[in-house]
């Protein structure tokens, strides 16, 4: 009797220390290193994905995966993900992988955001457009203020295309109310957090606004941007910069504010 529960105890132990160990093996793990965990705003800095098997899905998101970015494709043991933010603050990165059998893991990283060097763009004046004083809505005639263009500019920067991708793609970064009629021409942006790293490159593109879209670029494009950058301001720091493109009658102030 006693040898039968002395066997018992052996299964059991063997059973308990053999299942124990398939599941340490066979779990689907990936861990993440950041090659940074205080960052400035606009600074690039990667994080890489290891997994203890090959994974075949990746999502990535900053926001607890209500929106995010994700891929099926073999990346391997390994990946790198190429980052950078344009708000400051505590930014959490989640990253859920699946491995070859759909098994799912998950992981979160945290990054700080500071503002480093960025400047703050506070607002916009338009001095000057491409058509200015004529009509942009012809279905009212020139003497009457409704036919002047009802202004709406925007900036555009080079983003990433995804949390999963190298490639930077132009995109808009900031969208402006809508002035009627030419108006004060003016708008204040400090609300907006518009923070970027000053030798950055934005694009400015402004037009006549017809029910909500886009009706005449006031820029008489191709190409209906102008490129600007602050980086020759970066000692002088003006809170007021002057851009002007003689060519098209565009001229435009751009407020700013400037860390110490
Ligand atoms: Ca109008
Ligand atoms: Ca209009």
């Amino acid at each position: 009797m006693r040898k039968n529960i002395f066997i018992l105890l052996i299964i059991q132990l063997f059973i308990g220390c053999s299942s124990d160990d398939n599941s340490s093996k066979s779990a689907f793990s990936i861990d993440l290193v950041s090659s940074a965990t205080n960052v400035v705003l606009d600074q690039s800095f990667t994080v890489a994905i290891n997994a203890n098997q090959s994974m075949k899905y990746l999502w990535i998101s900053t926001d607890n995966f209500a929106t995010g970015d994700y891929a099926i494709q073999n990346f391997g043991t390994s990946f790198n993900l190429n980052l950078n933010f344009d708000t400051l603050g505590q930014k959490t990165i989640s990253v859920r992988a699946k491995n070859q059998n759909n098994e799912v893991s998950e992981k979160q990283i945290v990054v700080t955001v500071t503002r480093g060097n960025a400047i703050k763009i506070l607002g916009v004046q338009i001095v000057s457009f491409y058509g200015i004083n004529t009509v942009y809505d012809p279905e009212f005639p020139a003497s009457n203020p409704e036919s002047l263009a009802d202004l709406r500019f925007g900036f555009s920067k080079l983003s990433l295309d995804s949390y999963l991708s190298n490639d930077y793609s132009w995109r808009s970064w900031y969208q402006s109310t809508v002035i009627p009629n030419q108006g004060t021409m003016t708008w204040d942006c400090s609300g907006s957090n518009l923070y970027i790293d000053p030798s950055k490159n934005l694009r400015f593109g402004l037009a006549d606004i017809d029910n909500g879209v886009a009706g005449s670029d006031l820029l008489n494009g191709p190409p209906d941007y102008r490129e600007i950058n602050f980086s020759n301001f970066v000692i002088t720091k003006p809170s007021t910069i002057t851009y002007t493109f003689p060519e098209i009658n565009l001229e435009f102030k751009v407020f700013v504010e400037w860390t110490n």
